[in-house]
């Protein structure tokens, strides 16, 4: 029997689905792991109302004992972070190891806001007039909504969640829907940190309800500013929504990001990056690899070592450690990438589908055998050009195309081209090279001698073009995004003193 696990609102579990029932799987086994009870745009309009009467208490919570709540949800994480792994890993099939990373993502992102609360300064600022004083103060926004993926479970909503709070407004989370018993734990944890009731909401809805409870929370006022992690066309229509409101939301949307290896990179080095990039997670983060753009000099030497390092990788069991990457999050991404492949397919021949099986105790070198688990083939696709459905389409699964360049200036073209903008990685010995990729590569995140994907918890995350419309989560950035700057003039000259007009001109 799976466990329902419902929406969390006001400081308290629903227990009724009037939007439907859907059950989680893991998908290494393909057994049930917990039923979302879903609710319908009602009860996100609800959340949301719930969390507007809840913000005025908590932003009036002094910032530092704001950040000591934080401060003490970090060591929550931190005190249950083999549990909340092994969750992550049965849910979505995320290998051990990088669950772990993705919860350590959590106690870090914790760490650095915990001190925020003491550092969220304002300004004082000169006036242009004798006896009088100018003042600048963060406000928080208010209610914030959060609509993220399941492929980044704790990690991602943590970026949002965690910084919102500090800053003292309330928050309706929308995790997917088909990561129930992660959000349901990932919530207990906020609220065992000390957040009063109806500071943080979970609600557990499909994309359609959670569009519709969207449209009608701005309608009636109720949501001040949207954070959304997803796709593209997702993300294109959250932005519209907010505009018509006035809002610019967050918005973290996909990425085709590029690797580009010049004649003198360290191949090996280029190709572990690549393999990690490109493979780990089965490609299925924003900032996976899309297509490596590599020297037409250095190309056979590449492609030979790259698909030697993935027919030696172990492709499986996501609760080993020594695998490569485990099964697909669920039967609907496994769809969809092989669809994305099947559009591939059709213009290219595959250049080898290698490591097909997955490890299991009966079957330790990973041969194909039938048994349970939505496991998708690692491929590697030669020849891509800048026509081609795979250079311009993010396919969220284990493909790595390759494209070939001469000049420097072609290899800038091609890693803009796609227009994403999220990440890109350039593998050179020559400081000139990476430092000019730098300027003219359209991504908001460079690597130099690194692979696409792996930021750190501090530094600001985001993109530019379809990845996103330039908002910055993580570090000191994102708090701009969930404050709003109010400035004060304070006049003491007993009179009044215009600006401008009775300003002194010396
Ligand atoms: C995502 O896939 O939405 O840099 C985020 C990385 C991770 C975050 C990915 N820390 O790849």
């Amino acid at each position: 029997m799976t466990r329902p696990v419902g929406s969390f609102v006001g400081g308290k579990w629903l227990e009724d689905a009037p939007g439907g029932r859907l059950v989680s799987v893991d998908p290494a086994r393909e057994e049930p792991v917990a039923e979302a009870l879903l609710a319908d745009a009602e009860k996100f309009v609800d959340a949301c109302r719930t969390a507007r009467d809840a913000q005025r208490g908590w932003a009036a919570v002094p910032a530092p004992v704001r950040g000591r709540v934080v401060e003490q949800i970090g060591r929550l994480v931190e005190a249950n972070a083999d549990a909340l792994s092994a969750l992550v890993t049965r849910e979505i099939g995320k290998p051990i190891s990088e669950a772990r990373g993705e919860v350590q993502e959590v106690i870090d992102t914790c760490s650095f806001f915990a001190g925020e609360g003491r550092r969220l300064y304002g300004q004082t600022v000169p006036s242009e007039m004798p006896d009088k004083q100018l003042f600048t103060f963060r406000v928080p926004v208010g209610v914030a909504a959060i609509v993220t993926a399941g492929n980044f479970p704790v990690a991602v909503p943590s970026w949002y969640l965690v910084p919102a709070l500090l800053c003292g407004n309330a928050v309706v989370w929308k995790p997917a829907e088909y990561t129930p018993a992660i959000a349901q734990a990932f919530t207990e944890l906020f609220v065992r940190g000390g957040l009063p009731d109806g500071v943080l909401n979970t609600v557990l809805a499909d994309g359609p309800t959670t569009s519709d409870g969207l449209a009608r929370a701005l309608d009636a006022g109720l949501v001040d500013k949207i954070g959304f992690t997803g796709s593209s066309a997702v993300g294109t229509r959250i932005g519209e929504l907010a505009g018509r409101h006035l809002q610019n939301p967050c918005l973290e949307l996909g990425g085709k990001n590029p690797l580009v290896v010049m004649p003198d990179a360290d191949l090996d080095l280029a190709v572990e990056g690549a393999l990690f990039s490109g493979f780990g997670t089965a490609g299925q983060r924003c900032t996976s690899l899309g297509t490596a753009i590599v020297h037409a000099g250095v190309h056979d030497g590449f492609l030979s070592r790259l698909d030697a390092a993935v027919r030696g990788a172990a492709i499986g069991d996501p609760t080993r450690a020594d695998v490569l990457y485990g099964p697909m999050i669920s039967q609907r991404f496994l769809d969809a990438f092989e669809q994305h492949l099947g559009l591939v397919e059709s213009h290219h021949a595959l250049h080898g589908s290698t490591g097909t099986g997955r490890i299991t105790p009966a079957n330790p070198r990973g041969e194909f055998t039938g048994e349970p688990g939505l496991y998708a083939h690692p491929t590697i696709v030669d020849g891509v050009r800048e026509g081609d459905a795979l250079y311009r389409t993010e396919t969220f699964g284990p493909v790595i195309g390759i494209a070939e360049f001469e000049t420097f200036d072609e290899a800038v073209a091609l890693a803009n081209g796609h227009g994403y903008g999220l990440s890109a990685s350039i593998y050179t010995s020559t400081p000139v090279h990476a430092f000019r990729f730098r300027e003219r590569v359209s991504a908001g995140m460079v690597s130099v001698n690194n692979s696409t994907s792996g930021a750190e918890a501090h530094l600001p995350f985001g993109g530019n073009g379809r990845s996103g419309n330039g908002s910055r989560q993580s570090g000191i950035w994102v708090l701009d995004q969930f404050t709003r700057w109010q400035s004060m003039n304070w006049d003491y000259a007993g009179k009044l003193q215009k600006a401008q007009m009775d300003t002194a001109v010396l």
